[in-house]
């Protein structure tokens, strides 16, 4: 029974101390069903062996397993009347159903459907390695298949672990794999530039038979394929973020269909946005401009269903989501908005009270479905932040306001806020004979990875938090 219920949670750990011996935790892992010891925090000194505690949780599982029925269906094992009401599966529509028919309604869209269905199915392959990053022993730097060597540091400065790299992949192949080809290039949080389709899939992109397949794509797409990844280690939730923009016209292409220009685009363009969640429940968050819709994944059908339909936050919230022990660096505007709401206990009016498990994903969904502000400002270190504008903070923007929120810098919308763009319009030729200056990787990493304060939640909230920056900030902001 116990497994049973445990199958229901992405990560499970059993922490146990015996006989002041130590800490050992172990993870139940998701294919085997069995428990492997993941952290042994101290040396066992007591007459109890470590093999012993693992094998007396095991048939302790095992027992209690042997005794129930191991399908994975609660309603299997359960004798109770009143629990099977209780859990009785709910006739929820698919997010299959969800894409056919939403994307056949708005004309603008109409060739997104089996993307955003392919990029359903990456977060459910990164959901199953979240949870088996650490009886798998995902944890380490990545390893350059090439050289052999430990992959470099990223263009975000951090060592590239297994996990990205995995995540990357998935992402890279689901935007750019989806059978109607309607994405011509990707950015990710992972990659220093932009990629065309074509590269992505292994195609040459000398010959025009093979990656016009992907130029012919209408779309662009970027993404950060797992935000918060050092939460993994401590068993807390982390997410994926994506927006995708429609190319923009009058742009000169490069053969594979890659231009900088298509990704560096004010957020107010941008046709779609979501994020999934991994977490108690693996959730996929989804806007097509008409709307916010909430989707969660069936452990057991694997499927998403549409549990939250036409998500709306609440107009005034009483969350706050910032890391305040970085709030002695924040600005005055931020200093003096979370005095005034610790020395009064209330935001908008309401009893104020605080969460940040410091994922953007899974803070933001909460300000969402409880109402508040997230809030990631500028601060010594950081003199934009930490989030990247395309990636991160556009997306979340826009699955915001399309649910009756506000997303700002503090000094204005941040789907108004357009990327630094190149000083060249020849977005790939750098080094030719008539721009012998042009630096794409300096103009990607201004452009694509920009940053900037992020504030996001309800319109009375971020309406307040914007109060306080006229009233105190900086005019030159
Ligand atoms: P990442 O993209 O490297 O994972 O960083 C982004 C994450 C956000 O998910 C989260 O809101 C923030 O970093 C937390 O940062 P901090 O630990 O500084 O509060
Ligand atoms: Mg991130």
């Amino acid at each position: 029974m116990m497994k049973n219920i445990l199958q229901l949670i992405p990560v499970l750990f059993i922490v146990a101390t015996i006989d002041k011996g130590g800490v050992y935790a172990f993870q139940l892992s998701p294919i085997t069903s069995s428990t492997r010891c993941r952290h042994q925090h101290h040396q066992h000194q007591g007459s109890i062996s470590r093999a012993s505690i693992i094998t007396s949780l095991q048939s302790s599982l095992d027992y209690h397993g042997s005794n129930t029925n191991d399908s994975l269906d609660p309603l299997a094992s359960s004798s109770s009347s009143q629990s099977e009401a209780n859990m009785k599966k709910k006739d929820l529509r698919t997010l299959q159903r969800f894409l056919e028919v939403e994307c056949w309604k708005l004309p603008t869209i109409r060739t997104l459907d089996s993307t955003l269905l392919t990029v359903s199915d990456a977060c459910k392959q990164i959901n199953r390695i979240v949870q088996r990053a650490q009886t798998d022993d995902l944890y380490g730097a990545a390893i350059d298949p090439v050289t052999g060597q430990l992959a470099e540091v990223n263009v975000q400065g951090e060592v590239q672990q297994q996990l990205d790299v995995l995540c990357n992949t998935l992402m890279l192949r689901a935007f750019c794999g989806a059978s109607n080809n309607a994405i011509c290039a990707v950015a990710s949080e992972e990659e220093p530039l932009p990629r065309s389709c074509a590269d992505v899939m292994g195609y040459d992109t000398t010959n025009s038979a093979t990656s016009n397949i992907f130029t012919s794509g209408e779309y662009v797409a970027v993404f950060d394929p797992i935000d918060g990844s050092k939460n993994i280690d401590s068993s807390l939730p982390v997410g994926t973020v994506f927006g995708i923009y429609r190319r923009p016209e009058g742009v000169e292409f490069e053969k594979d269909g890659l231009n900088l220009d298509s990704f560096l685009q004010r957020g107010t363009e941008m046709v779609a946005a979501g994020y999934c969640l991994y977490s108690a429940t693996t959730v996929l968050v989804l806007t097509l401009g008409s709307g916010v819709h909430g989707f969660t994944l069936d452990p057991d059908k694997q499927t998403f269903l549409q549990t939250h339909p036409n998500m709306r936050i609440p107009d005034v919230g009483s969350l706050y989501s910032f890391n305040e022990a970085y709030s002695r660096d924040y600005n005055e505007p931020v200093q003096k908005f979370l005095k005034n709401m610790k020395e009064t206990g209330k935001m908008g009016g309401k009893k104020v009270s605080s969460r940040y498990v410091g994922a953007l994903v899974a803070d933001v969904h909460n300000v969402l479905i409880n109402g508040g502000i997230y809030g990631y400002p500028a601060d010594r270190d950081n003199p934009q932040g930490k989030l990247r504008l395309l990636y991160e903070s556009a997306p979340m923007a826009m699955i915001m306001e399309q649910a009756g929120g506000a997303g700002s810098t503090g000094y204005g919308r941040i789907l108004d806020v357009l990327p630094p763009q190149p000083h060249s319009k020849k977005s790939r030729k750098g080094g030719d004979n008539d721009d012998e200056e042009f630096d794409l990787e300096k103009e990607a990493e201004k452009g694509i990875h920009v940053r900037v304060p992020t504030f996001l939640g309800s319109v009375e909230n971020v309406f307040e938090l914007d109060q306080f920056h006229k009233y105190y900030g900086d005019d030159d902001e």
